[in-house]
């Protein structure tokens, strides 16, 4: 038995070869265990004799067992590297490389200039309530400025926001009442605007609330300016403009001298000089108290810009819907950003 099994073993080709020869000797009906099992029939005198021999032959095959074993996985890995193996003359396969889409770039470095200055980062839902995006702002029902941000309504109550003012009220609400706010709030935002070359029904927005004791509309003016002149990384003047927002008061927008011709006028500008590039002002009183803040105590202003006007700007990129169709050979242009 010995004999023969060490044959077997010796000439077993595979892993599963020798798991059989194991279950043929040494499995529970195996003949090595048949031997075993068998002692019970012989006599006192030949028990000791028989079983020590079958432990030796037990232990025996079962080191040659193990040895096998090893050779083969050792040369079972051996032929898998021999046929895995890596030809590093091969000519490479490029991979087409991404880029930031300009849009996104604009957008990260509107938030960096205003980390900058100490802003931190808030952001609220795209599907918001008509409370938020309206009520809450000074905007009823019936108020003529809803006319200005003509929805997509999901239900009566709840609509895809018209821009990131909403953001305004839901953090002073989570601050209760505690100053200073300081966030800006970045996000999409949707209308029933028709596509043209400035318009888009779905675009980007960027927020921006302070909320503090003695804020006062030079602040405004000033970070403003400053932010202006950081993003667009020249000198620059800026003027403010009555306006008009519910949610604001007094209400502006804010121009730039424009940067294609530095104010001479040019088409950019349609020969004024100037491009608007915000809308601001002093947060509205009833804002303030309906989110919970004392507005005998604090002030607050707040702006929102459209960060594609912007990168039309920057870049001048003259359709704001060649942010939207992704074509590569216009998002290619931005690779390095
Ligand atoms: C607002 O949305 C106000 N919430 C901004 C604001 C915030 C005022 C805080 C005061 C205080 P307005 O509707 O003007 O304002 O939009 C702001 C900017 O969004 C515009 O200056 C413009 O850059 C951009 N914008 C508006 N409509 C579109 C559109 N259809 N496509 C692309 N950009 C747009």
């Amino acid at each position: 038995l010995k004999k023969e099994a060490q044959s077997l073993i010796a000439a077993a080709g595979s892993p599963e070869e020798l798991k059989q020869l194991r279950v043929k000797y040494l499995g529970k009906k195996g003949e090595l265990t048949a031997v075993l099992r068998g002692m019970k029939d012989l006599s006192p005198e030949e028990r000791p004799v028989v079983g020590s021999l079958a432990n030796e032959v037990r232990s025996q095959l079962e080191q040659w067992m193990e040895t096998k074993e090893r050779e083969l996985s050792e040369s079972l890995l051996e032929a898998r590297l021999k046929t895995e193996a890596v030809d590093v003359t091969l000519p490479a396969v490029s991979r087409p490389q991404g880029g930031i889409h300009p849009l996104s770039a604009v957008i990260e470095e509107i938030e960096d200039i205003f980390i900058g200055m100490g802003f931190t980062v808030a952001e609220g839902p795209e599907v918001e309530l008509d409370s938020y995006n309206f009520e809450a702002l000074n905007i009823p029902k019936d108020h003529p400025a809803r006319d200005m941000q003509d929805s997509f309504y999901i239900t009566p109550e709840i609509l895809l926001r018209t821009h990131t003012s909403p953001v305004q009220v839901r953090t002073m609400e989570e601050r209760e009442g505690q100053v200073p706010v300081k966030v800006i709030c970045p996000g999409k935002v949707y209308r029933r605007d028709n596509d043209d070359a400035t318009h888009s029904h779905q675009f980007t927005q960027v927020e921006g609330l302070v909320v503090d004791r003695g804020i006062a509309m030079s602040e405004l003016h000033g970070i403003l300016q400053e932010f202006a002149q950081k993003l667009f990384d020249m000198t620059l003047d800026t003027r403010l403009r009555p306006s008009y927002f519910p949610f604001t008061e007094p209400s502006v927008e804010m121009d730039i001298s424009c940067v294609q011709c530095g104010g001479s006028g040019c088409r950019m500008c349609k020969q004024t000089g100037w491009i608007e590039i915000l809308g601001a002002g002093m947060v509205h009183p009833r804002v303030l108290k309906g989110a919970g803040y004392d507005s005998e105590r604090y002030t607050g202003f707040a702006f929102g810009m459209g960060p594609e006007r912007i990168a039309l700007l920057k870049y001048g990129i003259d359709d704001i819907r060649q942010f939207y169709t992704n074509d590569l050979k216009f998002l290619r242009q931005f690779q390095t950003l």
